[in-house]
């Protein structure tokens, strides 16, 4: 059974508090619920993590290291402004999808850049919280060796 952390960046604590025109009324808690359940029933064993801090979200990935297979990474805004992140991605070794639960392409364009993608095995963004699940399945797919690449 492979292991996959997901992981989500700062800001996304609030998820279904505030601004639901963007990023919908799912709660944190529903993706993670809901990806533990999905995860099961593809043979994943999830684990989830939130950090408003980059440090602590590059700490939870050098910690995957050795101890997870994958990772699914919402990086939030970090997603657009971290090297760092993308350093410490690039410097575990572990098959990355990257995803965001609004079209960060058809917003502003300071959200276009994603440093997270040129170190990521792809990038889903746009489905909400079907986004997770939908990442589950691709990364689930890639370390089967099923995935396009
Ligand atoms: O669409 C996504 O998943 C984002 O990663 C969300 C980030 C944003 O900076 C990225 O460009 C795209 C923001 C997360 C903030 O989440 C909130 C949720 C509810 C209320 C306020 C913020």
């Amino acid at each position: 059974m492979h292991k996959v952390l997901i992981l989500n960046g700062p800001n996304l604590n609030l998820l279904g508090t505030r601004q639901p025109e963007v990023y919908g009324r799912t709660t944190l808690k529903m993706v993670e619920e809901t990806c533990v359940k999905h995860g099961a029933s593809i043979e994943l064993e999830v684990s989830h993590q939130q950090s408003n801090h980059e440090g602590v979200l590059i700490d939870a990935i050098h910690a995957a290291k050795g101890t997870q297979d994958g990772i699914v990474l919402n990086a939030g805004a970090y997603t657009h402004t971290s090297i760092a992140l993308m350093d410490a991605i690039s410097s575990v070794e572990l098959p990355v999808v990257e995803v965001h639960l609004s079209n960060i392409h058809a917003r502003e364009p300071f959200r276009h850049k994603s440093y997270v993608a040129s170190v990521a095995v792809g990038q889903i963004c746009g489905f909400g919280l079907l986004g997770y699940v939908m990442a589950l399945d691709a990364l689930s797919a890639h370390l089967k060796n099923e995935g396009a690449a």
